[in-house]
């Protein structure tokens, strides 16, 4: 399976770890990629240790399955992915209504990439996936698109916690159009070489790295271009501790608690709490994104 460009999907620590590793094995890096150092050469890092299977799909976030982190593996077991199809619409110049077949034809690669929570906590996922680019480019966006909003489906009979309004139901999350054109916006299709598991977002959801995790909408049913700012569900319910940008910010505290530090799921509860990057450690790649703009004001 082809790897994504490391130097575009690594967190920054892990990205310098690997280039003095290949300074202290006499290479230029004109020399050698790379993607061709194999992970296992570059442990200096736990941010580079993946998370476990296990963890990744027994610790979720998914309200649609309830609040606790055991609720979604639990109840979402029988979540009906198929039949399943995914519009694009909006200001295109025609919709398209893509079953979830088409979709899953397009060739995914393996990226290992940073989940951070706004909660505090971390995890390394192996995901599959392929750039959100690639099936925005199906459709003729026109010059009138500024932003793209992302559905979760609607199904309070397989959801029971569509039941209750914890939220505003369906889950609505958004990107600006440059930040969903962006190669690291992906289209996750699977984690560790397999399909996608319920509880994280099966059939498709979406993860942007260098934002805190619910940016990332699970189970999407439509993406839609449009020409003001979405309404984003968590901003929706408090506005003062969740912005629409909600990049992923060492420096700007949540109301209620700092985010310059996380823990690392899978390690012992005695563990350290690693520092917070900026961008989630993937600024070289997205900083460029926000230049000019005060991210204290845009949180
Ligand atoms: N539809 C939907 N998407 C969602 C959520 C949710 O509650 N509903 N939770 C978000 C949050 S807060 C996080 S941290 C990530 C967790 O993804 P994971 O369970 O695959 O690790 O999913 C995000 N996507
Ligand atoms: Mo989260």
């Amino acid at each position: 399976m082809k790897k994504f460009k490391y130097s575009e999907i690594t967190p920054e620590k892990i990205y310098h770890t690997r280039r003095s590793f290949i300074k202290s094995m006499g290479y230029g890096l004109g020399t050698l990629s790379l993607s061709s150092i194999p992970l296992i050469n570059a442990k200096a890092s736990n941010l580079n240790e993946p998370t476990s299977y296990q963890d990744i799909t027994t610790y979720n976030n998914y309200y649609e399955f309830g609040t606790g982190k055991g609720d979604p593996h639990r109840r979402a077991k029988n979540f009906s992915t198929r039949p399943w199809s995914v519009k694009i619409e909006g200001e295109v110049e025609k919709s398209l209504e893509l079953p979830i077949e088409e979709v899953l034809a397009i060739k995914s690669e393996e990226r290992i990439l940073k989940l951070r929570c706004v909660e505090g906590w971390s995890m390394v996922i192996p995901w599959l996936g392929f750039s959100l680019s690639e099936l925005l480019n199906k459709v003729e966006i026109k010059p009138s698109a500024k932003f793209v909003e992302f559905e979760t489906v609607y199904n309070p009979e397989e959801m029971v916690g569509q039941r209750y309004p914890v939220l505003n139901w369906p889950y609505i999350e958004g990107l600006r159009l440059d930040e969903a054109m962006h190669p690291l916006t992906t289209v996750v299709t699977g984690l560790y070489g397999k399909p996608l598991p319920n509880q994280n977002g099966a059939p498709l959801r979406i993860f942007i790295p260098w934002k805190y995790g619910f940016k990332s909408a699970k189970a999407i049913v439509k993406i839609r271009l449009t020409k003001n700012m979405p309404n984003t569900a968590w901003k929706n319910a408090s506005p003062r501790e969740y912005g629409f940008y909600s990049n992923v910010n060492p420096e700007v505290d949540h109301p209620r608690w700092s985010q310059a530090t996380e823990r690392v799921i899978g390690e012992s509860i005695l563990a350290p709490r690693i520092e917070t990057l900026m961008f989630n450690g993937y600024g070289d790649e997205v900083a460029h994104l926000y230049s000019g703009m005060d991210l204290k004001k845009n949180y």
